[in-house]
């Protein structure tokens, strides 16, 4: 079998996707997913000019060589546009190795060490009383998962809060990045507060999790664990920005509040020490991102001899495809933890048909071969590309902030 093609195709039904599609001489053809929120035509032009040239002709068989070659001999190694491309490429090489071998895509990594597959969902308010309603309304519809966030009281609506900024395309599809106010003082003392009142009230049977989105220094994330720790969360998340891995060391001393993180990162060596120190408990990578289901499989199975458990990144601009990636890995992989489910638009269900499927609180594989999700290019036609950012965050006095 030889690859005779590869297209690029991109459409926005919500959000922007990247999606490869592999085409084989054979008539057998893959999907991947090879988005990166907001720089998009990035990863378009890394493909279109320096990848599918290199790899028409190839064996499609050969996924491992082609990631290699794609890799090390790129010279240029790691980053987010250079793995969300060879993450689109992988993923479809799996898909097509499914397909000839008529096995979902769980069976080809060892068959499933699990049937179904934990999700969490998010509840964002503007007030505390709001974000217990949304938890209190998901968890009545079956969810054993809850990420909780909440805007300051005084400040303007943040990422993840207000109507569930994230589930709302409208903010993404404004040209230029919005600009929100951030204020660590008011946010410490904040969120310890939604969390009791969380326990009051749904009590300690469902998981709740919380995600800070990188805003904090090590010693102000070493106190809000120690302040979450009788609210039992199943994790706190991006604490710290992690460029500096060792930093985590000082929060870890401080809490037994569990620790996620990882979902910008790309390859093993952005976990490596965070991970060989047990200084983290889930590692966030997702397969866009971390090299596609090939490289997903070596950073779990790394993480796995530290007691680190998979918890992939699942927000709605990680494509239908890299769910159906994600799903599968996580069915197979012994050392699970969680999978991030946002949900998607109605438009992007129609644009990616998948076998994958949501039961409540779990997300079933199906077993459709390869990773079971298709693109219909006929309604990815009707959705065109339209720059998007994400917001940006700034202090109250106008420092640029991360978020
Ligand atoms: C999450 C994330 C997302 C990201 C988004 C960026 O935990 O789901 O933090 O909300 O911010 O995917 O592209
Ligand atoms: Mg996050």
């Amino acid at each position: 079998m030889k690859i005779r093609d590869i297209k690029v195709i991109v459409a926005s039904p919500g959000r922007n996707f990247v999606t490869v599609k592999i085409i084989t001489d054979e008539g057998l053809y893959g999907i991947g997913d090879a988005t990166v929120n907001g720089r998009e035509k990035a990863v378009v032009a890394y493909l279109e000019e320096h990848v599918i040239p290199c790899l028409i002709g190839r064996d499609p068989m050969q996924i491992e060589d082609i990631w290699q070659y794609l890799y090390k001999g790129a010279y240029w190694r790691r980053g987010p546009i250079t793995m969300a491309a060879i993450s689109g490429i992988d993923m479809a090489l799996w898909d097509i190795k499914g397909k000839a071998a008529n096995m979902p895509l769980y069976q080809l990594l060892g068959g499933a060490s699990r049937e179904k597959v934990l999700i969490y969902q998010h509840v964002g308010g503007l007030t505390i009383e709001e974000t217990v309603e949304g938890v209190v309304a998901l968890k009545e519809a079956g969810l054993e998962a809850i990420r909780a966030q909440v805007s300051i009281p005084g400040l303007p609506p943040i990422y993840g809060t207000g109507k569930a900024k994230d589930q709302d395309s409208d903010v993404f599809r404004q040209g230029l990045p919005t600009e929100e106010v951030w204020a660590t003082h008011k946010y410490l003392p904040l969120v310890p507060k939604l969390f009791e009142k969380l326990r009051d009230t749904v009590g300690y049977d469902v998981h709740l999790l919380h995600d800070v989105h990188h805003r904090l220094t090590p010693i102000e994330a070493a106190r809000l664990g120690k302040d979450l720790e009788p609210f039992r969360l199943f994790w706190l998340e991006d604490a710290v920005p992690a460029e500096l891995q060792e930093g985590f060391r000082l929060i870890r001393q401080h809490t037994t509040t569990p620790l996620a993180l990882g979902e910008i990162f790309n390859t093993i060596w952005d976990c490596q020490q965070l991970i060989s120190e047990q200084l983290i408990d889930y590692i966030r990578v997702t397969s866009v991102h971390a090299g596609g289901v090939t490289g997903l499989r070596r950073i779990f199975d790394f993480a796995s001899i530290y007691h680190v458990r998979s918890a992939c990144h699942g927000p709605m601009d990680v494509s239908p495809v890299a769910m159906g990636a994600n799903v599968h890995v996580d069915r197979w992989v012994p050392n699970f933890g969680i999978q991030e489910y946002s949900g998607y638009t109605e438009a992007t269900h129609e644009m990616f048909p998948h076998s994958w499927s949501q039961d409540k609180g779990y997300l079933l594989t199906g077993e459709a071969p390869g990773h079971g999700v298709d693109i219909d290019e006929k309604v990815a036609a009707k959705y065109p590309y339209e720059r998007a950012y994400l917001p940006v965050a700034r202090a109250t006095d106008g420092t640029l902030w991360s978020w």
